[in-house]
């Protein structure tokens, strides 16, 4: 086995975004060296030499010869081992777990996530470190200053390795074992949940259907679903993980889980709805006709977590955007609340550090101290043991937690495709303009804060800065932030939040349709993108 040095050059603009590194499947593969240049800069950032690594991905197109890349790679770089997910499938949360389980030194996940897949769509790569969470800022502004810098990069000459037989096999310095991809994570649900009380909540009439929308989950649900909790099969729906997704946009919301919500708003709606993204951090809850805000999720969460552990629960945290439903809720409880810049990877030193159990984010995404990622299945099975514990449905749930608190009204208005020039200068403008609003009235509303959020990590003292536009009124908020996961253009996103302390059963789009008219004209939205819809309401 020959080790090749391949001369390169650096390529522009690799930095990661909110997580990984995202781009359309077109520009990946028309940039020669495009993966390698990124894998080498990873391997150079970590000094990869004599260290263990956890790969796998969610099945998308480019899965295949990327995870070759890698493997191919850390070889010729003189890692010592790479644990590979059977047919080189894992999800994220999985990924998350087995880092944790067998002490390694990080992951690779080979996912864009929720964004589309096949040959028209994206392709991407997460970097997990120790703890198993996503690589923190540092280490991911390291990785692009190679990317910046490389002029090689280096790969064994060999002919593909066998990631489809479970085995140990030694390359040179390196070993490569390919594992059974959902054992490790069924094993850890098990310790945390009754599976026999949640088999018995199955067996008693109760009805789910569960969405894996051809991605990474169908096979971890399969099992714990169908084989572990005996519900019946084709409980699980879309469970073959295809290249495209079989068509489908992965990301578990009312717009893209279509399927699922015909069958949840139809005649004989089943007791309980789920599904999670392509690569299984998000999960979307539903019920019979009703739809669980993943804001208000979390508060649920949080309650019963405290219910069932009391002193097991030591703090929760939630990104900005995500609804103040769990402030409340952790107020109530005597328990602190940190509110953490969007993305997964601003929870890892809070988790780390023993101040949080649980966290969430409005995006669908909930976790606690189990993982470093936020995981999909996790919450959902968290959700079948409330009602495996309470047999009440899961709207009287959540309709219990509005009535104790109040309910926090939600939405997000997604601008996709936006010129990102464009969108840079309007972020920059209104930054500007923000601390002008405070103080100002509109209609019933008073501007009681107007700021640029800026995190100030309380374990490091690491602050982050333009995290997002905030304006806060009198019972609600106003939010725009661009996103750092699309892959054209850029995504301008608004979101708004109105509080209600009895009116608790009206119809968010009702009661947030003031609220949205104020934020589109104070983030100034027509007049920047030329948008009067946006693409995606969530
Ligand atoms: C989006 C969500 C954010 C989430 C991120 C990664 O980021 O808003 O809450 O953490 O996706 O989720 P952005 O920057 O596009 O708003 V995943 O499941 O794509 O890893
Ligand atoms: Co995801």
């Amino acid at each position: 086995m020959q080790i090749q040095h391949i001369a390169t050059q650096p390529i522009a603009n690799q930095q990661m975004g909110t997580s990984g590194l995202r781009r359309k499947v077109s520009e990946v593969t028309s940039t020669p060296h495009f993966m390698e240049n990124f894998i080498q800069a990873i391997f150079n950032a970590v000094d990869a030499k004599g260290k263990t690594f956890v790969v796998g991905g969610d099945g998308r197109y480019l899965n295949k010869p990327v995870l070759q890349l890698i493997l191919k790679m850390a070889i010729a770089n003189g890692v010592k081992k790479l644990i590979v997910g059977q047919d080189g499938l894992f999800s994220t949360p999985a990924v998350s777990c087995v880092i944790r389980k067998y002490k390694t030194d990080g992951g690779f996940i080979l996912s864009a996530s929720h964004n589309p897949g096949g040959p028209k769509g994206d392709f991407g790569l997460k970097f997990d470190v120790e703890n198993g969470g996503p690589c923190p800022q540092e280490v991911s502004q390291r990785i692009y200053e190679h990317t910046q810098s490389l002029t090689e990069y280096v790969i064994a000459d060999m002919p593909d390795i066998d990631v489809h037989t479970q085995q140990t096999q030694k390359f040179g310095d390196t070993e490569i074992a390919v594992i059974d991809s959902i054992d490790d994570y069924v094993e850890l649900m098990k310790a945390l949940f009754d599976f026999e009380q949640i088999r018995a909540l199955l067996a008693s009439g109760f009805r789910m259907v569960y969405d894996a929308m051809n991605a990474s989950t169908g096979p971890y649900a399969l099992r714990i679903f169908e084989q572990e909790l005996g519900a019946p099969k084709g409980t699980v729906h879309h469970a073959i993980p295809l290249e495209d997704f079989g068509g489908l946009h992965p990301d578990p919301n009312l717009t893209y889980a279509r399927d699922l919500v015909e069958i949840m708003n139809g005649d004989k709606a089943p007791d309980f709805g789920a599904a999670s993204d392509g690569d299984g951090d998000r999960n979307m809850i539903l019920g019979p006709h009703f739809f669980v805000n993943p804001s208000d999720s979390l508060a649920v969460l949080l309650h019963y977590a405290v219910q069932r552990n009391p002193k097991g629960v030591v703090g929760v945290a939630r990104s900005m955007p995500t609804s103040m439903a769990v402030d409340r809720a952790a107020k109530d409880l005597g328990l602190p609340v940190y509110e953490t810049p969007t993305g997964w990877k601003f929870f890892g030193h809070l988790l780390d550090a023993g101040k949080i159990t649980l966290c969430g984010e409005e995006s669908f995404g909930t976790g606690s101290c189990h993982l470093r990622e936020k995981d999909g299945l996790w919450a959902i099975l968290f959700w079948l043991s409330i009602l495996a514990q309470t047999r009440q449905s899961v709207q009287a749930i959540v309709e219990e937690l509005w009535h104790n608190y109040g309910r926090s009204y939600q939405m997000r208005y997604d601008f996709d495709g936006v010129d990102k020039q464009v969108a840079d200068n309007m972020i920059k403008a209104l930054r500007e303009k923000m601390p002008s609003l405070v103080g100002q009235t509109f209609g019933r509303w008073h501007v009681k804060k107007a700021d640029d959020f800026a995190y100030t990590d309380p374990v490091t003292g690491e602050v982050t800065e333009h995290q997002g536009l905030r304006v806060v009124l009198n019972g609600g908020r106003l939010l725009c932030r661009l996103s750092g996961t699309g892959t054209q253009g850029a995504t301008v996103r608004v979101y708004v939040e109105g509080f209600e302390a009895e009116q608790v059963h009206q119809e968010p789009a009702d009661v947030l349709a003031p609220y949205m008219e104020l934020a589109l004209s104070v983030f100034e939205v027509e007049k920047w993108t030329g948008r009067t819809q946006p693409s995606v309401i969530t």
